[in-house]
């Protein structure tokens, strides 16, 4: 492709409202250009490299069985007000109104949708299990949109639905996704890691989240150095061998804490350790107030919370709510003595604290010596705190470290979550009535070429993995007023079309130094100058990612190239 007839409108600076990297670069190299605020055009470099990377995508999903479709993105209310997700989605939902009035849904995902078409025709068992894909765009009018194309409000996504007669068949087609992502995701040369995940609103059990890592990742995974334990920090399972001290049980007392309310100030005043605090939490779960209790130096984690209780909604009490409870401030809080009747919960390291301190529930006072089971009661012990780092691994292998993250993959159960709502039911083998087993997949196409953005670029630009740059062979002429290095230029465009290559021809009236540095922006893996030594027919050939350049005759480019492409 003629470079002066692409449309590669490269920048020298840095747009102000570009924060990361990788947003900055695939501005300036010309790749996307924004619409408006979190609304991107694809420019002819960026609508290539998400060609090649859905190439990969189709390959593997074809590998596993799963058909390719492609759904409406407008969306008739009606199939969201079966499910509920109508009334239960808020602002993020793009809805609009056609001509006669009637509401619909920009598609912000497809399990209505694809469960609509599959129960009008699948009602045999025979005819399970099932799995159709799309590549597409997706609306979600996000609060804050930024990032670039890793948080957009008009993204693409590879979403994949399966349908079956058994949680068995479900269990094998995760795991066939779980396989067929990890192999997407090395073949895209990401460093990533398949974790344990949330499943959010979305309901279903058992999800897992591939992180591509990157430290402007907007999530935390918790690791194993040494182990194969990955998960996201929501839902980081901590062990529960908590050492718990021989020491004799002292008598319990109350102590003035004038103006000292929070752990560390509490703990520093009466001159012991936050982990030999028991931190009382009051939380608003579904409208009930729940007492939840954990050591005073560890976090605990609302999810895990949410998770135990199933509940919709989790948030901290207010503090009228605390104060008409307990009669005091929050800073005062224990659990000895609590109104009969409030639901006491606990991690598991509060019931290994000897002789702790904790809020009397008085304001300005805290006991000492406070022991679980002599001195207050707990319904039930849970594992609620977040994971830290140097925390065991769950499975014992290897300590846990901390990573960020960017969600590029995420794979769910759904179970019946949406086959019971929407009546999506095929006759068994007895011939009765059973609503389908579901599985999810989604993939962030756009996300993707952001992720390998952040993860292969340096000072002076782009550098695309070769098998996913938006072309093989960037071909620069330094004059083409030389009548030698235009007609070298010439026939070596042609030359290496002949032989497939996609080839960037700069033919651009440009000065070699505004050539380079286009060049080393846009990141193409092999640059070939045509410069001095063209009468002598020799090329210089610069390779991206490492930098190195050599010189090689025209009649060996080809068969070199074809080498470093692992081409036949
Ligand atoms: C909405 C809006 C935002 C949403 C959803 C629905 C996330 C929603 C979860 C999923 C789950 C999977 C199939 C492909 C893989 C992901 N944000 N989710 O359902 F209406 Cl506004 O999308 N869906």
């Amino acid at each position: 492709m003629k470079q002066s007839v692409t449309f590669i409108p490269t920048m020298r600076e840095v747009p102000s409202d570009a924060e990361i990297r990788s947003h900055q670069l695939l501005l300036r190299a010309g790749f996307i250009r924004q619409n408006t605020s979190g609304i991107y055009s694809y420019l002819p470099l960026g609508k290539k490299v998400l060609d090649k990377i859905e190439v990969i995508i189709r390959e593997e999903m074809e590998a596993i069985d799963a058909v390719e479709v492609l759904m409406p993105a407008v969306q008739q209310a009606e199939l969201w007000q079966e499910t509920k997700r109508w009334y239960t989605y808020g602002p993020e939902l793009f809805r609009l109104k056609d001509r006669h009035g009637r509401e619909f849904a920009l598609g912000a995902t497809h399990e209505e949708v694809i469960t609509s078409l599959v129960r009008d025709v699948v009602n045999s068992y025979k005819q399970l299990p099932l799995t159709m894909y799309q590549i597409q765009t997706k609306f979600r009018d996000e609060q804050r949109p930024r990032f670039g194309l890793l948080r957009g409000r008009e993204f693409i996504m590879k979403d994949a639905y399966s349908f079956h007669a058994s949680e068995e068949s479900l269990d094998e087609k995760y795991q066939d996704m779980k396989r067929a992502y990890t192999n997407i995701f090395t073949r895209l040369g990401l460093n990533f890691r398949a974790v344990i995940a949330d499943g959010g609103s979305i309901g279903g059990t058992g999800t897992h989240e591939f992180m591509a890592l990157s430290d402007i990742g907007e999530d935390t995974i918790a690791y194993s150095e040494t182990g194969t334990y990955a998960a996201n920090i929501e839902m980081a399972e901590v062990g529960n061998d908590y050492p718990k001290s021989d020491e004799p049980l002292l008598e319990m007392e109350k102590v003035a804490t004038p103006d000292q309310h929070t752990i560390d100030e509490v703990a520093s005043f009466l001159d012991v350790d936050p982990s030999q605090c028991i931190k009382t939490l009051i939380f608003n779960i579904d409208g009930e107030l729940v007492v939840v209790l954990g050591r005073g130096d560890h976090e605990i984690n609302d999810i895990k919370l949410k998770n135990l209780l199933d509940a919709t909604e989790v948030d901290f009490a207010n503090e009228r709510d605390v104060f008409e409870l307990l009669s005091c401030e929050v800073g005062s809080i224990g659990p000895v003595k609590l109104p009969v009747g409030v639901k006491v919960i606990a991690d598991h390291a509060v019931a290994a604290v000897v002789n702790g301190v904790t809020g009397a529930n008085k304001d300005g006072f805290h006991l000492k010596n406070v022991n679980p089971e002599r001195d207050f009661a707990v319904d039930e012990y849970a594992d609620l705190r977040f994971i830290e780092e140097g925390d065991i691994a769950p499975d014992g292998e290897g300590t846990i470290k901390f990573a960020k993250g960017i969600e590029v993959g995420h794979i769910f159960k759904l179970g019946t979550t949406y086959s019971e709502p929407m009546e999506g039911t095929y006759l068994d083998e007895n011939g009765r009535a059973k609503p389908y087993a579901m599985g999810c997949y989604g993939i962030g196409v756009s996300r993707i070429m952001s992720a390998l953005a952040e993860q292969f670029n340096d000072e002076n630009g782009l550098k695309w993995p070769k098998h996913l740059a938006p072309f093989d062979i960037h071909l620069v002429p330094i004059n083409l007023k030389n009548e030698s290095q235009k007609e070298l230029a010439d026939n070596l465009y042609r030359l290496l079309k002949s032989y497939r290559f996609d080839v960037l021809y700069d033919d651009r009236s440009e000065r070699a130094g505004v050539k380079f540095a286009d060049s080393d922006l846009i990141g193409l893996p092999v640059r070939l100058t045509i410069g001095k030594k063209a009468a002598e027919g020799i090329v210089e050939v610069k390779f991206r990612d490492t930098g190195e350049t050599t010189e090689w005759q025209i009649e060996e480019i080809t068969e070199k190239l074809q080498q470093y492409f692992e081409r036949q």
